[in-house]
C-alpha cells in the first residue's frame, strides 16, 4: 500500500469511528441501543395500558383466621399490576384514604397480614405546606406499598416555621426519627410530589449501593437530565446512609444538595445503583417553585467544597429539636425545628413557633 493510500485509510477509520460515535449518541448511548434491540433482560412496560392502584388490595386485606404460623412472602408478590393509572384532578380526602386502607395502623404503618415480610422499608418525605400533594401521594403510596408485601412505615418530617427551606437536614432528621422506631432495612428518600408509576419498582434496597429510583420523570421527558443526577427519590440502607455521613446540612434552598450526595457517595467509596428505565418511572405533581424554596446562591460554593467538608457535615454534625411527633392515621408526622440558614441566624438559632404544623395536625383528627 502506498503511503498516500494509507493516510486516507487512516481518514477514512476516523470518519467512520466518529460517525459511529454520533449514531451511538443520537440513540441515546448503550441503554437505548439495547433496548432497541431488546437486550437489556427487562420487559418492555405499555404505560398505555393502566391499572388502578387499589387493585388486588382487598386480595391482601383478608387476614387468615385460626392460628396459622405464618410463612414468608413471596420473593415477588403474586399482587402486582404493572403500570398505574394516576390523575391528579381530583384531591383524595384523608378519611376516605383511611378507609381504603384499613390495616394501616396508627403513624402509617403496615405489615401484610398473612406472611412474614422479607423487607422493612421506612418512606421519609421532607415537606411544609404540600398539604394538596401529601394527599395525592398518601392515596398512591399505601396501597402500592402493600401490594409489594412490605413491612413499612411513612414518616413526613415537617420544617418547622417559614424560613428558607432545607430538604437535605430534613432528611437527616428523617433518617435519625424513623430508626428509633425499628431497625428499618432500607429508608426511601422520597420527594412529596413524585408518584411511581409502576409496582414493579419496588421498595428495597440495593445492599451493595445507594439506589437512585426516580430516574425516568415525566418532568425530564422519561430520561435522566444528567448522569450523575441523584433528586427525588433514592434509597439507601441504614449502614450506606452512615458510610457517607448522611446528607450535607447546609443546604439552604433549591438545588444542589442532591449533587453533594452524589459526590458524597462516591468519596465514601460507593457507586450509583439504578432500576431499568422503563421501571423507575415517576409522575410529578405540577407546582410553582414554593416560597422559602428559592434558588440557593450557595450551592455552587457548597459543592465546589463536599471534598473537604463531607466528613465534618452530615449525620456526625445534625443538631435539631423535635417539637412533636404524631402517630396519625396514614403517616408518622414529625415536626422539627432545624435552625436557619446562617446569613438568617440573628441573635437566636431558633425558629419562631411552628405555625405551618396546622395542616397536617389537622389529619390526625380524622
Ligand atoms: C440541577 C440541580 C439539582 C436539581 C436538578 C434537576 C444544581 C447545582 C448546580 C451546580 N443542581 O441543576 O439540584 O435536582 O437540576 O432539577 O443546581
Amino acid at each position: 500500500m502506498s503511503p498516500c493510500l494509507d493516510r486516507q485509510c487512516t481518514f477514512a477509520i476516523l470518519v467512520t469511528s466518529q460517525l459511529l460515535f454520533l449514531v451511538y449518541y443520537s440513540f441515546g448511548g448503550l441503554q437505548s441501543i439495547a433496548s432497541f434491540f431488546s437486550w437489556s433482560g427487562q420487559p418492555i412496560w405499555d404505560y398505555t395500558i393502566t391499572h388502578d392502584v387499589y387493585t388486588n388490595l382487598s386480595l391482601i386485606q383478608q387476614p387468615l383466621s385460626g392460628s396459622h404460623s405464618l410463612p414468608d412472602c413471596p420473593k415477588t408478590s403474586p399482587y402486582l399490576v404493572g403500570p398505574l393509572s394516576i390523575q391528579f384532578e381530583q384531591v383524595p380526602p384523608l378519611a376516605g384514604i383511611a378507609a381504603r386502607n384499613p390495616l394501616v395502623q396508627a403513624g402509617g404503618f403496615y405489615s401484610p397480614p398473612n406472611c412474614v415480610p422479607r423487607y422493612r422499608t421506612a418512606v421519609i418525605v421532607p415537606h411544609r405546606n404540600r398539604e394538596t400533594h401529601l394527599r395525592h401521594f398518601l392515596y398512591y403510596l399505601h396501597p402500592f406499598l402493600q401490594r409489594q408485601l412490605l413491612q413499612y412505615g411513612i414518616y413526613i418530617i415537617h420544617q418547622a416555621g417559614n424560613q428558607t427551606f432545607n430538604r437535605a437536614k430534613l432528611l437527616n432528621v428523617g433518617v435519625k426519627e424513623a430508626l428509633r422506631d425499628e431497625e428499618w432495612d432500607c429508608l426511601f428518600l422520597h420527594d412529596v410530589d413524585l408518584i411511581p408509576e409502576n409496582d414493579h419498582n419496588l421498595y428495597v434496597c440495593d445492599p451493595d449501593n445507594p439506589k437512585h429510583v426516580s430516574i425516568a420523570m415525566n418532568k425530564f421527558g422519561y430520561r435522566l437530565p444528567y448522569k450523575t443526577y441523584f433528586g427525588g427519590v433514592s434509597a439507601v440502607t441504614p449502614e450506606q446512609y452512615l458510610q457517607m455521613n448522611g446528607f450535607p446540612n447546609e443546604y439552604w434552598g433549591w438545588g444542589g444538595e442532591d449533587d453533594d450526595i452524589a459526590t458524597r457517595l462516591h468519596l465514601a467509596g460507593m457507586k450509583i445503583s439504578r432500576p431499568a428505565l422503563s421501571l423507575g418511572r415517576y409522575k410529578m405533581i405540577k407546582h410553582r417553585l414554593d416560597q422559602g424554596n428559592e434558588e440557593n446562591p450557595k450551592r455552587f460554593d457548597l459543592l465546589f467544597r463536599t471534598r473537604r467538608s463531607w466528613k465534618q457535615d452530615g449525620m456526625n454534625s445534625l443538631t435539631y429539636v423535635v417539637l412533636s411527633r404524631q402517630r396519625l392515621r396514614l403517616f408518622t408526622n414529625v415536626t422539627a425545628d432545624i435552625g436557619l440558614a446562617p446569613s438568617r441566624q440573628g441573635g437566636t438559632q431558633r425558629v419562631p413557633p411552628a405555625n405551618s404544623a396546622k395542616g397536617l395536625q389537622a389529619g390526625g383528627r380524622m
